[in-house]
């Protein structure tokens, strides 16, 4: 009886944390009415209560039937993960996912479940789960260690009115002390969550702030790490959802959807870099992208008219500056038609991209959800006939103002939808060679109601399972760069396509790669761009970037390099502003404004601010193309482990407590350590180096990690630092990815001991990789005080034009005085210099320095 009360006192306490049920306060709960009376609305709670009786049913579910309303599936994945859901007087849902990835086969799990006094307690050699029979409270723990990792603070609970249905469904966690949480995909706030409730409700933030919540995407996956052990939950709902991390205080955390079902997945590690795997096993993992993806973009909103857009590209190769893609930002079209070109700016668009194209420059444009309503418009003509486009319950289409001021939009949880939209990319991708698309206004965006998207009654497919935009919007954009890549896949098959999204959910990473919005040229915005790239890296979308310089408002030319600099680890690498479509613009910018407006200009590109700065923006383009082997080695693991290219500190230690606090350095594959510059005029900074040995990556001043050292700093670069033993792949400065046949790759070895540094390379567009076309070179280093020792192992059939490696040797203790590349001795006739550069065939299988 008074362990009963203690717990009502609890769950008071956190319904009262929560933001969505404050506002409610006209629903009477269905006890406290009578049969005479009335009220604005009546609520009803849920639960499962006690467990009335459990079920197998097949290989890996079971089934707890509760006494009362609520009932729990428990599906066991793998031994790590385990799936849970809970559905209120209703069967649970057959729907298809749009996060997760169909697996081939489901895998048979072997698992134990054992009935002893109170619990049902299911084991699966790396977890036991123990499920309390009064309440089906449940309590996860670490199989072999006994560490008690999950442990719900009150049972599940739903609630539901007379008025709305089920309003939420809700699992409340005991925080604990010292329990950090990780992850959430692109909010603005610390990295550590604790502390903060948010929302996941795609949502068009221009100009958004540090505290600005929710975004433009839903990832509804965190990271739990607690006493050394990280295990992630996944929300596996596409309704709007919250999460609480102990916001209060009151040593909760609870997380809750506003309809469906609860369902959602604990996935074990014990390493946050294993949680990650597994995350990506279940929602898919980006595909290999084309290699000019990963060069640098040149975009505003918006160049034209094509004059423009040649004088732009002709200026990156004068001015020696690397490009890959230009951007073509809403006014290429025809009055905002998609898929259109407003003719007098761009008559012969085939012709242009050609030419750019031959230059080394891809062209990449933007397409809006927004169709618009004009009945000889060949795509709102067609949509109309096909019946595409969403409606609200009474029939009617929904229209809604966006850029024309009367859109209708593509329904995309259609498949039949979808396969419409798919084609309407044929003739820009296959016909004009398009190389790329860039869909905006996703969320979806509607303009001039408070709402900001279409009203909750629309409807939706839904996969045939038919949906209210409630349970539908945060997976429209997802599933519109899906429409969108799936028609690249279906006009060019044997190109790799190139999507860029603004909005999506939990595994439209393997449709497209995303932009952090509207962000503003600050260098607040600096400090968020950086924590933004970091957690959406750790939460499957490594394929990111933000508009470097800022999108609202003019960066001063040390921010741009700032950002340039940072940005060379982002995958994403693209500059980006509003350019002369500054809205709400201050008095003092009024003049330069209505000036830029008269020349169609507000620039933001490398050399917009002259000297020094334009040199330092080309200086940290071209760090980019240097490092370019080492970017795409580390998007090729994401694309096949899922690992993400940004690393916090933690997932480089997760038991080094001081690297747990630090959110602005991070590890960009596996052996870089980058210290961003976020503030002007930086002089010094201190950074934290994890455990281990470090050097400097330009000058190769050794480190001791496991401290904090102050680092000068220098405007041209920023202080990156590298691991010992560390064999990074580097290519001569291009002006676009493939402009030069390469003979000779560059590999910069630090010396010291290191199991692996990894070196892909592919054709880099096309799918010749898939059988066997591509060479992953693997080394090992080995330090001592006779040599160093680095040995190659490769993998795949490809040929690159490389035929050598030229090797610098960093860090050398002594003098060496001969080199041994299998077998063969060569004595240095002369003492090197300090940094040794040899050269060896690209076959070798081992080469040591000897002192
Ligand atoms: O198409 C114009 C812009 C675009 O440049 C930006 O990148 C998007 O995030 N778009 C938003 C619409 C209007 C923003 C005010």
């Amino acid at each position: 009886m008074q362990l009963q009360m203690a717990k009502k006192k609890k769950e008071k306490k956190i319904v009262a944390a929560s933001p969505r049920l404050e506002g409610t306060g006209i629903a009477v709960p269905n006890e406290a009415t009578e049969a005479t009376s009335r009220y604005p609305d009546v609520y009803f709670m849920h639960k499962t209560g006690a467990m009335a009786d459990w079920e197998r049913l097949g290989d890996r579910r079971i089934l707890f039937r509760g006494a009362q309303d609520a009932s729990l599936l428990v599906e066991v994945y793998s031994p790590e993960v385990i799936r849970f859901r809970y559905a209120v007087s209703a069967p649970f849902s057959q729907e298809p996912s749009y996060a997760l990835i169909e697996p081939d086969q489901e895998e048979r799990v072997l698992f134990e479940i054992k009935e002893a006094g109170n619990f049902i307690t299911i084991s699966t050699g790396k977890l036991k789960c123990k499920i309390a029979k009064i309440d089906l409270q449940l309590q996860i723990y670490d199989a072999e260690s006994g560490q008690l990792l999950l442990e719900e603070a009150v049972p599940f609970s739903a609630r539901s009115t007379i008025m709305n249905g089920l309003e939420y469904l809700k699992v409340s966690l005991r925080a604990r002390t010292g329990e950090k949480y990780l992850g959430l995909g692109d909010k603005t706030c610390p990295m550590d969550l604790r502390g903060h409730a948010l929302q996941n409700w795609n949502t068009d933030s221009f100009g958004y702030q540090k505290d600005t919540d929710p975004l433009y995407r839903s990832i509804p996956f965190y990271y739990s790490l607690y006493k050394g052990k990280a295990y992630g939950l996944f929300l596996h709902s596409s309704w709007k959802t919250h999460f609480d991390f102990d916001a209060t205080g009151a040593g909760v955390t609870a997380f809750w959807t506003e309809g469906g079902e609860m369902d959602y997945f604990f996935i074990y590690g014990p390493e946050l870099t294993a949680v990650n795997r597994r995350y990506m096993d279940l929602t898919g993992k980006p595909e290999l992208a084309p290699l000019w993806a990963l060069g640098f973009h040149q975009c505003r909103w918006s160049y034209y008219p094509e004059s423009r857009v040649r004088e732009l590209a002709a200026e990156f190769r004068e001015r020696s500056i690397p490009c890959d893609a230009v951007y073509l930002d809403i006014d290429y079209m025809d009055g905002y038609r998609c898929f259109t070109w407003n003719k007098d700016y761009f008559p012969d668009p085939k012709k242009l991209i050609a030419d750019l194209k031959k230059d080394g420059f891809q062209t990449v444009v933007m397409i809006d959800p927004g169709i618009r309503v004009d009945p000889d418009y060949e795509v709102y003509k067609s949509g109309t006939e096909q019946d595409v486009f969403c409606r609200r319950p009474s029939g009617e289409v929904m229209t809604g103002p966006v850029w024309p001021s009367k859109c209708v939009f593509p329904d995309y949880t259609d498949p039949r939808v979808r396969a419409w939209w798919a084609d309407q990319y044929e003739e820009m991708y296959a016909d004009q060679e398009v190389s790329g698309f860039w869909n905006d206004m996703n969320e979806p965006a509607v303009f001039k109601v408070n709402h900001l998207t279409f009203p909750d009654h629309v409807l939706h497919h839904y996969e045939g399972f038919g949906a209210d935009h409630r349970k539908a919007h945060n997976i429209y954009g997802q599933q519109m760069s899906r429409a969108t890549y799936e028609g690249l896949k279906k006009h060019q098959p044997e190109k790799r396509p190139f999507v860029l999204t603004r909005a999506t959910f939990s595994g439209g990473q393997r449709y497209a790669a995303l932009w952090t919005g509207d962000n503003i040229a600050s260098w607040e915005h600096l400090r968020l761009a950086n924590i933004q790239c970091q957690r959406l890296s750790i939460s499957g979308f490594s394929f990111v970037g933000t508009d470097i310089g800022g999108f609202v408002d003019v960066p001063a030319g040390e921010l741009l390099v700032r950002w340039l600099q940072l940005a060379v680890f982002h995958p994403v690498f693209r500059i980006h502003s509003m350019g002369n479509n500054v809205d709400g613009a201050s008095e003092a910018e009024a003049e330069m404004v209505q000036e830029a407006e008269r020349l169609n200009r507000l620039d933001q590109e490398p050399w917009a601010f002259g000297d020094p700065f334009t040199d330092q923006a080309r200086t940290a383009i071209e760090f980019r193309y240097i490092l370019l082997p080492y970017i795409y080695t580390y998007f090729q693991r994401a694309s096949t482990l899922g690992d993400p290219m940004l690393k916090p500190l933690s997932f480089f230690d997760q038991t080094d407590q001081e690297a747990l606090k630090r959110e602005s350095e991070f590890i960009f594959g596996d052996h870089l350590l980058v210290c961003p510059i976020l503030k002007p005029g930086t002089k010094t900074i201190t950074t934290y180096l994890p455990k281990g040995e470090w050097y400097d990556f330009h000058r190769a001043t050794p480190f001791i990690g496991g401290q904090k050292v102050r680092l000068r700093t220098r405007p041209d670069r920023l202080p990156v630092l590298v691991r010992a033993g560390s064999v990074i792949p580097t290519y001569p400065v291009q002006q676009y990815t493939d402009e030069l046949e390469i003979h000779h790759v560059g590999l910069r070895a630090y010396f010291g001991s290191l199991d692996e540094s990894l070196w892909y390379v592919d054709a880099g567009e096309g799918y010749d990789y898939r059988e066997g076309g591509y060479r992953l070179a693997s080394f090992s280093t080995v330090a001592t005080e006779k040599g160093f020792l680095i040995r190659q192992e490769v993998t795949g059939d490809f040929q690159p034009t490389a035929t050598a490696y030229r090797i610098k040797l960093f860090g050398m203790p002594f003098d060496a005085l001969s080199l041994k590349v299998d077998g063969a001795e060569t004595h240095f006739s002369q003492l090197p210099l300090k940094v040794l550069v040899v050269e060896i065939p690209l076959d070798f299988g081992e080469m040591e320095v000897l002192f």
